[in-house]
């Protein structure tokens, strides 16, 4: 298996979790964000969303980071309960991405993410948007009382769910109060510091560009307003 993945991109940093995670070999195509390698006419053909990651097993080409860890798990770890096969385990976990992908990741990158990497502004919506997302999660962990995000284990949910978090980790926001959320957060960095580690690497270089704005001009982007750099 291949799969195109931007260094930074949580999409693309849950996918190479659970890869790792389930001990599949695959190779790491490096997309460049900055040099809109995502955008060609050609990259196209596998996404017709232009959007990174992509899995390309073996010719079948699969978008959508969470159909993408759906698909691993089914045809490559069937009994693995990273995503368990009982009706309602399963509903759990489906619920908590398609949550993230909704709600969560929804609110959490449009106000750590995109202010970061293009002209946008932090704005007190947004905040409240974020809170909101927190809040929901915090209630989510606090109903189930488990350890993990959607079961007694690890799941294919938490990846997405704790890339997420990493970003406002990013940003030093602080999430402290949404206790379940931190308590989760944490527990997965200790439990698994092989994978945490893949999303701290990609922390690091999110902090970096925080500090240090990308130059995204030459990036002909045809929905996000591109900040000017001083050259
Ligand atoms: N829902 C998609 C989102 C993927 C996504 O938005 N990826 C970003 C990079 S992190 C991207 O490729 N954005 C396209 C763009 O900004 O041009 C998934 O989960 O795979």
């Amino acid at each position: 298996m291949k799969l195109y993945a931007v260094s930074d991109g949580p999409p693309s940093l849950s996918v190479r979790q659970a890869l790792t995670k389930l001990e599949l070999p695959f190779q790491l195509v490096d997309v460049n964000y900055g040099k809109g390698e995502h955008m060609t006419a050609k990259y196209a053909i596998m996404n017709p969303q232009k959007e990174i990651p992509v899995l390309d097993d073996n010719g079948f080409y699969l978008s959508e980071s969470n159909a993408i860890l759906q698909y691993i798990c089914d045809k490559y770890a069937p009994d693995n309960d990273i995503y368990p096969q009982e009706p309602k385990a399963r509903a759990i976990v489906n619920h908590r991405l398609c949550f993230n992908l909704s709600t969560y990741y929804a609110n959490i990158s449009a106000y750590t993410m995109a202010p970061i990497f293009f002209d946008y502004k932090r704005t007190e919506l947004g905040l409240k948007k974020v809170h909101m997302a927190l809040e929901v999660f915090n209630t989510y962990l606090e109903r189930l009382g488990t350890d993990y995000a959607a079961a007694d284990h690890l799941t294919i949910a938490d990846f997405p769910l704790v890339n997420s978090t990493m970003t406002l980790e990013a940003i030093d926001f602080d999430f402290t109060k949404y206790i379940m959320v931190h308590k989760w957060y944490n527990h997965f960095k200790q439990q698994h510091p092989e994978l945490w580690k893949i999303s701290d690497v990609a922390m690091k270089e999110i902090q970096h560009f925080a500090a240090n704005p990308p130059d995204l001009t030459d990036l002909n982007h045809p929905i996000h307003p591109i900040r000017k750099i001083n050259k």
